[in-house]
């Protein structure tokens, strides 16, 4: 990969946060247990089709068993904070009614376990496993949804908040409206451009009423997670410095309305852009959106967290039908470019990293930032040798350094950026890939659970032990 930003020492500001993110459905197994109900991704992992090879995540990566294990493993790593989510379908097994006390045991001896390790814990209380039950009664395209939601939230607050101070609502509302309710390659699978943007309505909706619940109950951090990212033309790809044509500039601009704007303008500045409008009222009409709906979503958050992994790359096409994931996007084409990609064939663009972050200091002044997901699927080896098993990683490292080269970049530029944590702890389901995609820094051996830190782990120990690059 080419080393395209700084090189030599990167020293990152006193109290900058290092850590590692996981989520729920991604890694604890134990879909049955302690009265945990189903959630969409249960039932999606189950229709023919839909995930590689037909993965589940019925066991994962077992961590609802060796969650003491894997804190040990955190503590041995070196690593200051852990994010993770909890899943609503073992709080309320049903969505709403009463909670299960045994699934919140659950959290409550994990916060504990991360406590005597000095860990600290980054709560998200939704990474996409909404309880099937109230997919049952429409689940994002419900409004009644949203007040489930916060309902949970202020449960979940109710019996962690004395150690947790750190709260996410929702990682990446653009992705589960979108890819779950547009394109369908997500639970639950739908294909209905007028559901998804009802659906990424109500998730605004949803962060709104349970950021307030939270702050009424005395959380001092509230965050919101996104997948944004840098809206580029193949030409900026190409050469960061470029101008782009304007046909290309335009795509680009309505692309970057509706991934990043038709989100955070919301929840920060309290408007929708006019494009969201008016592609919303297009295709669904306006009248999910009530009159003090964008008061509500607009409450006041410490932090956007931004989950980045690749820009998202566009160009003019005349002709071209909508991308499912992007209703209104008739006309743009979302071409390959020529240059490294991961295993996933996402692009490796660590200076879209830097750009986005400015950007975002930029466009919504006040808004702290954290890097809350970054990192990449490779396909990792593991060799025996010196006695010992090893994964050599040295392109996630690069991958790794590369963009935390451009946080730092962003830093000297100004972006109030907290922290970083790597995606992902352990190797784990990559939703509609299952576990043929590893992005662990730690690897799993799904067939006995024994984890295995990669060089890369080894190598973020001393980042994180140092404050930064060497
Ligand atoms: C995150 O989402 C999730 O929060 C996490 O659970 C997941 O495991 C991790 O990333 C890795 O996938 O269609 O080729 O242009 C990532 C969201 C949205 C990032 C789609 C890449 C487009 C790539 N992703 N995006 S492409």
């Amino acid at each position: 990969l080419p080393s395209l930003l700084t090189e030599g020492r990167a020293v990152f500001p006193d109290g900058f946060v290092w850590g590692a993110a996981t989520a729920s459905y991604q890694i604890e197994g134990a879909a049955r247990d302690d009265g945990r109900g189903p959630s969409v991704w249960d039932t999606f992992s189950r229709t023919p089709g839909a995930v590689a090879q037909g993965h589940t995540g019925d066991v994962a990566c077992d961590h609802y068993h060796r969650y003491a294990e894997d804190v040990r493993l955190m503590s041995e790593l070196g690593l200051a904070a852990y994010r993770f989510s909890v899943a609503w379908p073992r709080i309320r097994p049903d969505g709403s009614g009463p909670v299960n006390p045994r699934g919140m045991d659950f959290y409550d001896r994990l916060v504990d376990e991360l406590a005597a390790a000095g860990i600290t814990p980054y709560v998200t209380l939704y990474h996409w496993d909404l309880p099937q039950a109230l997919e049952d009664r429409g689940g994002w395209t419900a409004r009644d949804t949203a007040y489930r939601f916060a309902d949970y939230a202020a449960a979940v607050h109710a019996r962690l908040g004395d150690r947790v101070r750190h709260w996410t609502t929702l990682n990446e509302p653009w992705v589960q409206a979108f890819l779950g309710y547009g394109s369908g390659v997500h639970a639950p699978g739908r294909r209905d451009a007028a559901a998804s943007l009802v659906a990424a309505h109500h998730f605004l909706l949803a962060h709104g009423l349970a950021a307030q619940a939270l702050r009424e109950a005395g959380a001092p951090e509230i965050m919101l997670v996104v997948n944004t990212a840098p809206v580029l033309t193949p030409a900026q790809i190409a050469d960061p410095a470029a101008e782009p044509d304007e046909a290309d500039a335009e795509a680009a601009d309505r692309v970057d309305c509706l991934l990043t704007r038709q989100i955070l303008d919301p929840v920060l500045l309290g408007t929708y852009p006019a494009t969201v409008l008016e592609i919303v009222e297009r295709h669904a009409g306006l009248s999910h959106v009530h009159d003090d709906d964008l008061r509500t979503i607009h409450q006041p958050i410490e932090l956007v967290g931004v989950n980045y992994y690749s820009p998202c790359v566009v160009r003019s096409s005349p002709g071209e039908p909508a991308n499912p994931a992007y209703p209104g996007s008739e006309g743009i084409a979302f071409p390959a470019v020529e240059v490294p990609v991961t295993a996933m064939d996402w692009p490796v663009v660590p200076e879209a990293l830097s750009r986005h972050l400015l950007r975002l200091s930029h466009d919504y002044p006040g808004a702290g930032l954290m890097v809350t997901e970054n990192g990449a699927a490779f396909d990792d080896v593991v060799t025996a040798g010196e006695g010992a098993e090893h994964v050599h990683d040295d392109d996630r490292t690069a991958y790794l350094d590369s963009h935390l080269r451009a946080v730092h970049a962003a830093l000297e530029g100004g972006a109030d950026v907290r922290g970083y944590l790597v995606w992902s702890l352990l190797d784990n389901f990559e939703w509609a890939e299952g576990y043929a995609r590893r992005f662990g820094i730690v690897h799993v051996d799904f067939a006995t659970q024994r984890r295995l830190p990669k060089d890369s782990a080894l190598w973020f120990r001393e980042v994180a032990g140092r404050n930064g690059l060497a």
